[in-house]
Order: structure tokens, then C-alpha cells, then sequence
């Protein structure tokens, strides 16, 4: 199986096998850089043709009745594969596709056709914390554009530039930093939005102000970019200076003012120029004063950011999404906020399936972009999943979307990383985790009040062998992936430690164990790190009232 499901694979005849291919077509420079990445040689061997087509066929998906340039066609016959599509985007991902294919060696004689049904698939850097560097962002960048995303979201909290010092332009290093990054992004064949914060010390009655603010993106569309936000997020809800107090009846009304005028500005320096808003309302029952105001008065063709019903949202509905849209005029852009883990949540490790959004959202939607942690290698798993989602819903899989996301990160090494992972499936999706170590340790229990306690010994110590040679995995801060998890290793280690004095009091109920049993238990518990579920807790726990 290749991630994202395409649409329809009908590649169901004669297994093809390719190692080599030798490109031709209007896509050939395109799909050859693809082929690059997944270290598929160039030079001879099977003939591809990417070839350019504009007709319905390439460029009209009935499912989602639109028009599509991300769609295309894959024609595979043993001696030529000739693939279709209307533009470089749709070459980008079918070449992404057919590499998957010829890596995982799923190639077979036959059709595939395939397009997304979320319009807009992505991820913003909008969390609070240390930011990314480029060149992690580059990492994750390459990674979701070979997954089927199409948007990224230039939003961190901790550029200062983007927030505390709105009004400063960006030095010449740091805009080149930029300009790199927007580079990237073009080549990967994101859609970059840069965006701007600057409501913390906004005046909205200054023309200064607004002259300073318009400068500053104009900054930024010198580089090359073409797509803005204008976040009016995490900002006081009541007016900082007396002259706006007096000019506005509401807060509401200001920001409408604020948007509409740059909305004008913008447009003036470049029609093609698209904007995005997060209002200082983005969440709640879509019923509000500031929201439906706020919505109501902006320009139909600005997008409108939404985190649901919470902040953080358990679920995205479709009922939801149309209450916010006959409220706005807007359909939601979400902003989902997962896997984000910043501010309170940051003890917890987001790593698992995306999980909550409704099967169907895609058509009530303009698309999805989550909120990433400042942890760029653990945030790429759940990305990895989101993208699954955003590109085929109808058949994602969250349980084998994330075995798969592992496997992407990790390869050989996924199989044993299972028994860490196990525990870092908290969110605001779920407050479960530790699904399989809740399994073994029932087991264990059930085995025990049976009579079999020998093989309830057994089974405790297998599954204690296979998390500590999970802890030897995982304590290799050479890969970059357990360099960034290593305050929840230290937690993991504690956890294997437990396990082992639970054994060892299971076997041997002396006075020595179970103090050493209770001493563990106690440091565990004390430790903030959030890691398993409660099923760890109640073996010590009833393990020390048996003794
Ligand atoms: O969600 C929005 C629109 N704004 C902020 C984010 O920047 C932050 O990362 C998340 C999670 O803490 N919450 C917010 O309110």
C-alpha cells in the first residue's frame, strides 16, 4: 500500500518491475529531481512519459465536481508507463506516486487516476516556543509535499519579527533566511504563506501604523511571496489606546476596519495577492457577536481561520463547519490544533493518527492546515497522517496511516520504536493511550487471578524484554527523531525500571522489593512527563497491596 491511498488504483494486472527509468515528456526535468529523491536512476532502462494534457480527463474530478490541478493519470504496460497530467503540480505528485510504487515494488500493469479532496492541505508554524530551523523546515517541507500537501504557513509565535516587533523589517540575513525558505517551498510545490501578528501593540487609528504594516509585507512580497496572513490571534480583546476606544464602537469593528483596508492595500500592490485572516475569535459555537460580525464584513474571497468549537478541538464536524459558514459567509479555513503541544500541553508528546475530523468535511471546508510542535522530527508522524486524511478521507486509516508513518521515519527500526510509541498517543484527540501495554498488563492480571501465575511471569517479562530493547533504540540521540523525544525516553526508562521492580515483587513479595517498588512508583508519579496511561499506575499499585 502507498500513503496517501490514491483515488482509484486500478494498477491491479501484471507485476511490473523496474530498479531504472528513463524519462521523456514535457514533466522529464520534474519528475526526474522526484525520481532523485527516492534514489531511482534516470539513465535507462523502462520508459515514463510525463506528459502535459489538458483535457477533462486531467483536469476534472467528478467526486468533488471541480477542477483540479493536482490531478493525474498513470498509464503502467510492461514496455511504457505514460503518465498525465494538465501542469507541474500534477506531474510533481504523480511522479511522487509512481516512485512509491517502484520503491515499494506495487507496480503493476493497469490505471491509476487520482486527485485530492481537501483543497487546501497543510501545516502552519504557529505554535509558541524556540523555532524551527530552515533547515528542519526544508526537511519537513520535502517530506509533506511527497505526501500530497500543498500549503505551508509561516506563523511562529517567537519570530519577533512576525509578532513582538511586527514594525521592524527584517534584517538582511534573516529576510534571506526567508527568502530560502520561500524557495524551498516553491520547489516542493507548497503554496507559502507569510503572516503577520500585529495586534499586541496595534493602533488602529494610525495611519503610521498601518503605513508601517503594509511596508513590512510589501518587504516580503519583494522576495517573491504572494500569500499573507493577517493573525489577530492571542491578542487583548479590548482596546490598548484611548483613540481607538473612541473611534471604534467594538473591537470587532476595528479589526473589520483593519482587514478591509489591507485587503485594498494589497490588492493595489498586486491583485494576485491572497490573504488569509485568523480572527481574535477562533473557536466556539459560531454564534457569537465578534464572529459572525467579523465574517459578515470581510471581503468573500479572504480566508477565514478556525480552530472549532475549541481551541484545541476533539472533533471537526461537518454540522459545525456549516454553522460557521451561514454565520460568516466564509467557509472555515482550520486551523487545527494538532498536534501542537506548546504552552500547557507541554508535557504531553503528540505522535499520534489524526483522529475526529468528519469523513466528509472536504466539502464544507476550504481545507485543513494543523499547528505543528516545536519538535520538527516527532511533528512530521502526525503530519504524515494528516496528509494521509486531507488527501483521500473517504479511505484513511488512522491505525495504518501511523504503522506507515513510522515505517517512513524509521524503516527496520519501526517495528521495536512500537513499544514507545504506544505511549504517545495523548491529544486533544484522545486521553487514551498505552492501548497495548494496557492490553499485556490485563493479561498479566487476568493470568494471575486464574491460578497461572508462571505464565503470567512469563508474559510480563517478554513484554519487559521487548520495551528495553526499545529503550536501547531510542536512546540513540544520533537519530534526530529520539534526540527530540529524549525527555520522554528519560520518562520510558523510569517506566521500564517500574516494570521491572513490579516483576521482581511479583516473583519475590520481601520486605526490600516492595520498598523499592513503592520508592519507583513514588518517582514516577512525580515526574511531570506525561507518558502512560493509567494502566502502569494501578499494577504498582495493586501489586503493592498484594504484597
Ligand atoms: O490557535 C490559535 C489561532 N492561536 C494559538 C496558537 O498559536 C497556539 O499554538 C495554540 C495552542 O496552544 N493555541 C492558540 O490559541
Amino acid at each position: 500500500m502507498i500513503y496517501p491511498i490514491p483515488q482509484k488504483n486500478e494498477l491491479t494486472g501484471k507485476a511490473i518491475s523496474v530498479s531504472f527509468v528513463s524519462v521523456s515528456g514535457e514533466f522529464k526535468e520534474i519528475a526526474e529531481k522526484v525520481f532523485g529523491n527516492y534514489n531511482i536512476p534516470c539513465n535507462s532502462g523502462l520508459s515514463v512519459v510525463f506528459k502535459y494534457e489538458n483535457s477533462k480527463e486531467t483536469t476534472y474530478a467528478d467526486e468533488i465536481s471541480r477542477l483540479t490541478d493536482e490531478k493525474y493519470i498513470i498509464v503502467a504496460c510492461e514496455n511504457e508507463i505514460v503518465v498525465k497530467a494538465s501542469c507541474e503540480k500534477g506531474a510533481f505528485r504523480s511522479a511522487n506516486t509512481l516512485a512509491k510504487l517502484i520503491v515499494k515494488n506495487e507496480l503493476c500493469e493497469g490505471t491509476l487516476t487520482d486527485f485530492p479532496l481537501f483543497r487546501r492541505r497543510g501545516y502552519i508554524e504557529g505554535f509558541y516556543g524556540p523555532t524551527w530551523e530552515n533547515g528542519k523546515r526544508i526537511s519537513v517541507m520535502s517530506l509533506m509535499a511527497s505526501y500530497g500537501m500543498n500549503t505551508y504557513f509561516y506563523a511562529p509565535k517567537d519570530d519577533i519579527y512576525h509578532r513582538a516587533k511586527w514594525r521592524e523589517l527584517y534584517p538582511e540575513n534573516e529576510l534571506s533566511q526567508l527568502k530560502s525558505l520561500f524557495n524551498s517551498a516553491c520547489e516542493n510545490y507548497l503554496d507559502f504563506h507569510w503572516t503577520i501578528g500585529p495586534g499586541l501593540t496595534y493602533k488602529y487609528t494610525s495611519d503610521e501604523d498601518f503605513k508601517t504594516l503594509i511596508n513590512k509585507i510589501k518587504s516580503v512580497y519583494d522576495i517573491g511571496v504572494r500569500n499573507f496572513g493577517l493573525l489577530l490571534d492571542d491578542i487583548p480583546s479590548k482596546f490598548q489606546y484611548e483613540d481607538d476606544e473612541k473611534a471604534f464602537d467594538s473591537v470587532v469593528d476595528a479589526h473589520i476596519d483593519l482587514v478591509n483596508k489591507t485587503y485594498v492595500a494589497l490588492k493595489e500592490i498586486d491583485a494576485a495577492i491572497n490573504l488569509t485572516v485568523c480572527p481574535t475569535q477562533y473557536s466556539g459555537d459560531c454564534n457569537e457577536y465578534y464572529i459572525t460580525k467579523f465574517g459578515s464584513n470581510i471581503p468573500a474571497d479572504v480566508d477565514l481561520f478556525w480552530t472549532g468549537a475549541e481551541i484545541c478541538s476533539r472533533v471537526l464536524t461537518v454540522r459545525e463547519a456549516n454553522e460557521l459558514t451561514n454565520a460568516t459567509k466564509h467557509k472555515p479555513l482550520y486551523w487545527d490544533n494538532f498536534p501542537v503541544n506548546d504552552c500547557e500541553m507541554f508535557q504531553e508528546m503528540h505522535m499520534g493518527a489524526l483522529i475526529g475530523r468528519d469523513k466528509e468535511l472536504y466539502k464544507h471546508c476550504e481545507g485543513i492546515i494543523s499547528n505543528v510542535m516545536e519538535y520538527a522530527e516527532c511533528s512530521k508522524i502526525p503530519l504524515m497522517t494528516i496528509a494521509d486524511y486531507l488527501w483521500n478521507p473517504l479511505a484513511y486509516n488512522p491505525d495504518e496511516s501511523l504503522k506507515n508513518a513510522h515505517k517512513e521515519m524509521l524503516g527496520d527500526k519501526a517495528e521495536s520504536f512500537f513499544y514507545f510509541a504506544d505511549h504517545l498517543g495523548v491529544s486533544c484527540l484522545t486521553r487514551y493511550s498505552s492501548h497495548y501495554m494496557g492490553q499485556v498488563l490485563s493479561d498479566v492480571s487476568f493470568l494471575e487471578t486464574s491460578g497461572e501465575k508462571e505464565k503470567a511471569l512469563e508474559l510480563l517479562n517478554s513484554y519487559i524484554t521487548e520495551m528495553k530493547k526499545c529503550l536501547a533504540l531510542i536512546s540513540d540521540t544520533d537519530v534526530p527523531l529520539f534526540a527530540e523525544l529524549q525527555k520522554w525516553v528519560r520518562k520510558f526508562s523510569m517506566c521500564c525500571d517500574l516494570l521491572d521492580d513490579i516483576y521482581e515483587a511479583k516473583v519475590n513479595s520481601s520486605q526490600e522489593n516492595r520498598e523499592k517498588l513503592a520508592e519507583n512508583l513514588q518517582k514516577y508519579n512525580s515526574d511531570g512527563t506525561i507518558l502512560t496511561g493509567f494502566c502502569l499506575r494501578e499494577m504498582a499499585e495493586k501489586t503493592l497491596l498484594n504484597m
